[in-house]
Protein backbone atom coordinates (compact mmCIF):
# COMPACT_ATOMS: atom_id res chain seq x y z
CA UNK A 1 0.00 0.00 0.00
CA UNK A 2 2.79 2.44 0.97
CA UNK A 3 4.32 1.56 -1.98
CA UNK A 4 1.46 2.55 -4.49
CA UNK A 5 1.66 5.74 -2.80
CA UNK A 6 4.84 6.33 -3.34
CA UNK A 7 4.50 5.79 -7.18
CA UNK A 8 1.50 7.97 -7.28
CA UNK A 9 3.35 10.91 -5.90
CA UNK A 10 6.53 10.13 -7.83
CA UNK A 11 4.01 10.07 -11.35
CA UNK A 12 2.31 13.36 -9.93
CA UNK A 13 5.46 14.96 -9.58
CA UNK A 14 6.85 14.12 -12.34
CA UNK A 15 3.63 15.01 -14.49
CA UNK A 16 4.61 18.75 -13.10
CA UNK A 17 7.87 18.80 -14.14
CA UNK A 18 6.52 17.68 -17.33
CA UNK A 19 3.74 20.34 -18.22
CA UNK A 20 6.89 22.58 -17.46
CA UNK A 21 9.18 20.87 -20.07
CA UNK A 22 6.13 20.85 -22.85
CA UNK A 23 5.72 24.49 -22.08
CA UNK A 24 9.44 25.70 -22.81
CA UNK A 25 9.01 23.32 -25.73
CA UNK A 26 6.19 25.01 -26.73
CA UNK A 27 7.56 28.45 -26.19
CA UNK A 28 10.94 27.42 -27.79
CA UNK A 29 8.88 26.12 -31.08
CA UNK A 30 10.34 22.15 -30.88
CA UNK A 31 8.34 19.49 -32.24
CA UNK A 32 9.59 16.76 -29.73
CA UNK A 33 9.01 12.42 -30.26
CA UNK A 34 9.43 10.20 -27.51
CA UNK A 35 10.77 7.14 -29.30
CA UNK A 36 10.30 3.98 -27.29
CA UNK A 37 10.71 0.14 -27.55
CA UNK A 38 12.37 -2.81 -25.85
CA UNK A 39 16.34 -2.69 -26.48
CA UNK A 40 17.82 -3.31 -29.92
CA UNK A 41 14.08 -3.05 -31.71
CA UNK A 42 15.62 -0.13 -33.69
CA UNK A 43 15.06 3.10 -32.05
CA UNK A 44 18.51 4.79 -32.83
CA UNK A 45 19.01 3.21 -36.36
CA UNK A 46 15.34 4.50 -37.06
CA UNK A 47 16.45 7.92 -36.14
CA UNK A 48 19.64 7.53 -38.50
CA UNK A 49 17.40 7.05 -41.27
CA UNK A 50 14.56 9.89 -39.98
CA UNK A 51 17.11 12.67 -40.00
CA UNK A 52 18.83 11.01 -43.33
CA UNK A 53 15.29 11.91 -44.86
CA UNK A 54 14.13 15.02 -42.67
CA UNK A 55 17.28 16.76 -41.45
CA UNK A 56 17.67 18.65 -45.09
CA UNK A 57 14.27 20.68 -43.92
CA UNK A 58 14.24 20.31 -40.40
CA UNK A 59 16.91 21.31 -38.03
CA UNK A 60 16.42 18.98 -35.50
CA UNK A 61 18.50 17.51 -32.34
CA UNK A 62 18.35 14.21 -29.90
CA UNK A 63 18.47 13.76 -26.50
CA UNK A 64 20.11 9.55 -25.89
CA UNK A 65 18.84 7.89 -22.88
CA UNK A 66 20.96 4.61 -22.39
CA UNK A 67 21.82 3.19 -19.19
CA UNK A 68 25.72 3.41 -19.60
CA UNK A 69 27.76 4.17 -22.50
CA UNK A 70 27.19 7.21 -25.24
CA UNK A 71 26.92 4.46 -28.20
CA UNK A 72 23.64 5.97 -29.27
CA UNK A 73 24.75 9.83 -28.78
CA UNK A 74 27.88 9.26 -31.20
CA UNK A 75 25.84 7.73 -34.11
CA UNK A 76 23.60 10.36 -34.05
CA UNK A 77 26.75 13.22 -33.82
CA UNK A 78 28.46 11.39 -36.55
CA UNK A 79 25.12 12.57 -39.09
CA UNK A 80 26.21 16.04 -37.90
CA UNK A 81 23.27 16.39 -35.87
CA UNK A 82 23.23 17.78 -32.13
CA UNK A 83 22.92 15.01 -29.42
CA UNK A 84 23.12 15.09 -25.50
CA UNK A 85 23.62 11.65 -23.73
CA UNK A 86 21.60 11.17 -20.24
CA UNK A 87 22.67 8.17 -18.69
CA UNK A 88 20.29 6.88 -16.04
CA UNK A 89 22.61 4.08 -14.46
CA UNK A 90 20.13 1.50 -13.58
CA UNK A 91 16.99 3.04 -14.14
CA UNK A 92 15.33 1.76 -17.01
CA UNK A 93 13.73 5.12 -18.13
CA UNK A 94 14.16 8.74 -18.79
CA UNK A 95 11.58 10.75 -16.48
CA UNK A 96 10.64 14.52 -16.70
CA UNK A 97 13.71 15.97 -14.12
CA UNK A 98 16.06 13.87 -16.49
CA UNK A 99 15.46 15.73 -19.69
CA UNK A 100 15.11 19.39 -17.50
CA UNK A 101 18.58 18.58 -16.18
CA UNK A 102 19.79 17.52 -19.86
CA UNK A 103 18.47 20.91 -20.91
CA UNK A 104 21.17 22.88 -19.02
CA UNK A 105 23.58 21.16 -21.52
CA UNK A 106 21.31 20.95 -24.32
CA UNK A 107 20.20 23.95 -25.96
CA UNK A 108 16.72 23.70 -27.77
CA UNK A 109 16.38 27.02 -28.72
CA UNK A 110 16.31 27.03 -32.91
CA UNK A 111 15.19 23.37 -33.25
CA UNK A 112 11.80 22.98 -35.38
CA UNK A 113 12.06 18.85 -34.36
CA UNK A 114 13.89 17.14 -31.36
CA UNK A 115 13.67 13.57 -30.09
CA UNK A 116 14.44 11.49 -27.33
CA UNK A 117 15.00 8.20 -27.76
CA UNK A 118 14.36 6.54 -24.08
CA UNK A 119 16.32 3.39 -22.64
CA UNK A 120 15.62 0.30 -24.12
CA UNK A 121 12.53 -1.35 -22.31
CA UNK A 122 8.99 -1.76 -22.97
CA UNK A 123 7.26 -1.67 -20.24
CA UNK A 124 8.06 0.93 -17.77
CA UNK A 125 9.29 4.19 -20.01
CA UNK A 126 5.63 4.67 -20.90
CA UNK A 127 4.93 5.61 -17.39
CA UNK A 128 7.00 8.73 -17.68
CA UNK A 129 5.97 12.15 -19.11
CA UNK A 130 8.63 13.95 -20.32
CA UNK A 131 6.17 16.82 -21.68
CA UNK A 132 6.80 15.34 -25.48
CA UNK A 133 4.43 15.86 -27.99
CA UNK A 134 4.09 12.91 -29.48
CA UNK A 135 4.93 9.10 -28.13
CA UNK A 136 6.07 6.43 -31.32
CA UNK A 137 7.13 2.96 -30.40
CA UNK A 138 9.35 0.92 -32.78
CA UNK A 139 8.96 -2.66 -32.51
CA UNK A 140 11.13 -5.41 -34.30
CA UNK A 141 8.62 -7.80 -36.24
CA UNK A 142 10.87 -10.59 -35.48
CA UNK A 143 9.72 -10.76 -31.50
CA UNK A 144 6.79 -11.77 -32.44
CA UNK A 145 2.76 -11.60 -33.62
CA UNK A 146 1.63 -12.33 -30.27
CA UNK A 147 3.56 -9.08 -28.23
CA UNK A 148 1.02 -6.43 -28.41
CA UNK A 149 -1.52 -8.43 -26.79
CA UNK A 150 0.99 -10.17 -24.18
CA UNK A 151 2.92 -6.51 -23.53
CA UNK A 152 -0.09 -4.12 -24.61
CA UNK A 153 0.71 -1.17 -22.94
CA UNK A 154 3.17 0.55 -24.77
CA UNK A 155 1.10 -0.22 -27.75
CA UNK A 156 -1.72 1.37 -26.76
CA UNK A 157 0.19 4.63 -25.30
CA UNK A 158 1.40 5.69 -28.84
CA UNK A 159 0.59 7.33 -31.67
CA UNK A 160 2.29 5.41 -34.69
CA UNK A 161 4.16 1.88 -34.26
CA UNK A 162 6.84 1.52 -36.27
CA UNK A 163 7.16 -2.51 -37.49
CA UNK A 164 10.70 -2.68 -38.36
CA UNK A 165 13.31 -5.13 -39.85
CA UNK A 166 10.67 -5.92 -42.24
CA UNK A 167 13.51 -7.08 -44.46
CA UNK A 168 13.71 -10.37 -41.78
CA UNK A 169 9.91 -11.27 -42.22
CA UNK A 170 11.32 -13.73 -45.25
CA UNK A 171 13.55 -15.61 -42.69
CA UNK A 172 11.25 -15.80 -40.33
CA UNK A 173 7.90 -17.25 -39.39
CA UNK A 174 6.41 -14.06 -38.42
CA UNK A 175 2.62 -13.47 -39.69
CA UNK A 176 2.81 -9.58 -40.01
CA UNK A 177 -0.91 -9.42 -40.71
CA UNK A 178 -1.41 -10.73 -37.81
CA UNK A 179 1.33 -8.50 -36.11
CA UNK A 180 -0.61 -5.33 -37.57
CA UNK A 181 -3.98 -6.78 -36.39
CA UNK A 182 -2.68 -7.72 -33.12
CA UNK A 183 -1.72 -3.92 -32.74
CA UNK A 184 -5.07 -2.32 -34.08
CA UNK A 185 -7.18 -4.54 -31.79
CA UNK A 186 -4.56 -2.80 -28.56
CA UNK A 187 -5.11 0.30 -30.11
CA UNK A 188 -7.41 1.11 -32.60
CA UNK A 189 -6.34 4.60 -33.29
CA UNK A 190 -2.39 3.90 -33.71
CA UNK A 191 -0.84 4.61 -36.73
CA UNK A 192 1.31 1.58 -38.28
CA UNK A 193 4.12 1.75 -40.27
CA UNK A 194 6.20 -1.41 -42.05
CA UNK A 195 9.51 -0.20 -42.31
CA UNK A 196 13.14 -1.27 -42.69
CA UNK A 197 16.22 0.76 -41.77
CA UNK A 198 18.25 -1.77 -43.65
CA UNK A 199 16.59 -1.55 -47.32
CA UNK A 200 14.46 1.69 -46.33
CA UNK A 201 11.43 0.43 -47.10
CA UNK A 202 8.66 2.08 -45.76
CA UNK A 203 10.56 5.15 -43.71
CA UNK A 204 9.04 7.79 -46.93
CA UNK A 205 5.62 7.40 -45.53
CA UNK A 206 6.55 7.48 -41.60
CA UNK A 207 8.21 10.85 -42.05
CA UNK A 208 5.47 11.86 -44.48
CA UNK A 209 3.22 11.28 -41.51
CA UNK A 210 5.57 13.02 -39.03
CA UNK A 211 5.79 16.13 -40.95
CA UNK A 212 2.07 15.95 -40.96
CA UNK A 213 1.83 15.54 -37.71
CA UNK A 214 4.25 18.75 -36.64
CA UNK A 215 2.10 21.07 -38.65
CA UNK A 216 -1.10 19.93 -37.09
CA UNK A 217 0.76 20.26 -33.70
CA UNK A 218 -2.00 23.27 -32.51
CA UNK A 219 -4.53 20.77 -33.03
CA UNK A 220 -3.35 17.34 -31.71
CA UNK A 221 -0.92 17.43 -28.66
CA UNK A 222 0.37 14.69 -26.55
CA UNK A 223 -2.73 11.70 -25.35
CA UNK A 224 -3.76 11.58 -22.20
CA UNK A 225 -1.54 9.15 -20.11
CA UNK A 226 -2.20 6.74 -17.63
CA UNK A 227 -0.63 4.56 -15.31
CA UNK A 228 -1.47 2.15 -16.56
CA UNK A 229 1.43 -0.43 -14.93
CA UNK A 230 0.95 -1.28 -11.68
CA UNK A 231 2.87 0.21 -8.97
CA UNK A 232 6.05 -1.34 -8.22
CA UNK A 233 6.72 -2.66 -11.78
CA UNK A 234 9.92 -3.54 -13.06
CA UNK A 235 12.75 -0.99 -13.05
N1 LIG B 1 17.96 -6.60 -40.45
C1 LIG B 1 17.72 -5.43 -39.86
N2 LIG B 1 18.45 -5.07 -38.78
C2 LIG B 1 18.17 -3.86 -38.21
C3 LIG B 1 17.16 -3.01 -38.69
N3 LIG B 1 17.11 -1.91 -37.89
C4 LIG B 1 18.07 -2.08 -36.97
N4 LIG B 1 18.72 -3.25 -37.15
C5 LIG B 1 19.81 -3.80 -36.34
O1 LIG B 1 19.29 -4.07 -35.04
C6 LIG B 1 20.30 -3.83 -34.07
C7 LIG B 1 19.77 -2.85 -33.02
O2 LIG B 1 19.51 -1.59 -33.64
P1 LIG B 1 19.55 -0.24 -32.81
O3 LIG B 1 19.13 0.83 -33.74
O4 LIG B 1 20.83 -0.09 -32.10
O5 LIG B 1 18.38 -0.53 -31.76
P2 LIG B 1 17.96 0.33 -30.48
O6 LIG B 1 16.51 0.10 -30.26
O7 LIG B 1 18.40 1.73 -30.65
O8 LIG B 1 18.81 -0.38 -29.34
P3 LIG B 1 19.00 0.13 -27.81
O9 LIG B 1 19.17 1.61 -27.83
O10 LIG B 1 20.22 -0.60 -27.37
O11 LIG B 1 17.75 -0.31 -27.08
C8 LIG B 1 21.52 -3.31 -34.82
O12 LIG B 1 22.39 -4.39 -35.06
C9 LIG B 1 20.93 -2.80 -36.13
O13 LIG B 1 21.84 -2.84 -37.20
C10 LIG B 1 16.41 -3.42 -39.83
O14 LIG B 1 15.49 -2.76 -40.32
N5 LIG B 1 16.74 -4.64 -40.36
MG1 LIG C 1 19.52 2.92 -29.34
Amino acid sequence: MHRVEVEKNTLEANGRIAAENRALFKRLGAFVVNVMSAPGAGKTSVLEQTIKLMKENHKIGVIEGDLHTTIDADRISALGVDSYQITTGTVCHLDARMIRSGLQGFNVEGLDLLFIENVGNLVRPVEFDLGEDSRVMVFSVVEGADKPRKYPVMFHEVEAVLLNKIDLVPYSEIDLPKLMSNVLDVNPEARIFPVSCRTGAGLGRWTKWLEARIHSRASGGARARSAACSAGGER
